[in-house]
């Protein structure tokens, strides 16, 4: 699928707030730092799209993003950040269920791993919490230009012991680098086969 236009929508702090227009949308989440906004420029070929930041917990809305006129990718809040107060969080957290759970035009969820880390208990609780939900999700392994092919695979196999045993049907599984754009017409060609 060649991307004609990227352009932002809106941030939604609630289910409430996501707009209106139905549209066909995916989201991106994983843990704050992994790579979801960098992920989104790569897909857009735009640089600043959406915001990057070592700062970890910079997206704080549902940040909404319509590609081509016809789809959108929402780029979540990150979970796992320590700096925001309980009450915040625990707000963000609260909105991020109610779309993964309510929101009708919910095609698909990519759940971000970063491929440099042993599995981390998060994303482990968090996958569980997917497959309870029967919310339909790919993996997406990032930084893969961080470390070389067979420590990412190596990774990757350790995740599913880890994360994978008691899931009903095994996920697919993108590899990615936003530095070396590895993994991105894979990504774009799996959105495609879920947009006919
Ligand atoms: N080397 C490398 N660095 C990356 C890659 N993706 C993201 N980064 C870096 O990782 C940091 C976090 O990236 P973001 O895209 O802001 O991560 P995020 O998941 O959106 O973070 P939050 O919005 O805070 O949850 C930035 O310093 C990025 O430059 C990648 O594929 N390779
Ligand atoms: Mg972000």
């Amino acid at each position: 699928m060649k991307i004609k236009s990227a352009t932002f929508e809106l941030s939604a702090p609630s289910l409430a707030a996501c707009p209106r227009r139905p549209l066909p949308e995916f989201a991106f989440i994983g843990r704050s730092n992994v790579g979801k906004s960098s992920l989104i420029n790569l897909l857009a070929e735009k640089r600043d799209l959406a915001k990057v930041s070592d700062l970890p917990g910079k997206t704080r809305l549902m940040n909404f993003f319509t590609f081509n006129a016809t789809w959108r990718l929402v780029d979540l809040p990150g979970y796992g950040y320590a700096h925001v107060s309980k009450q915040e969080r625990a707000t963000f957290n609260e909105a991020v269920a109610d779309f993964l759970t309510g929101r009708e035009t919910l095609r698909h969820t990519y759940v971000l791993i970063d491929s440099r880390l042993p599995p981390q208990g998060i994303d482990v609780d968090f996958l569980a919490w997917l497959g309870d939900e029967r919310v339909p999700f790919s993996l997406v392994f990032t930084k893969a230009d961080k470390q070389s092919k067979s420590a990412t695979h190596t990774a990757i196999d350790r995740f599913r012991q880890a994360a994978l045993r008691d899931q009903p049907a095994e996920p697919t599984i993108f590899i990615t680098s936003s530095k070396t754009k590895d993994g991105r017409g894979d990504l774009l060609q799996h959105i495609a086969s879920l947009l006919d």
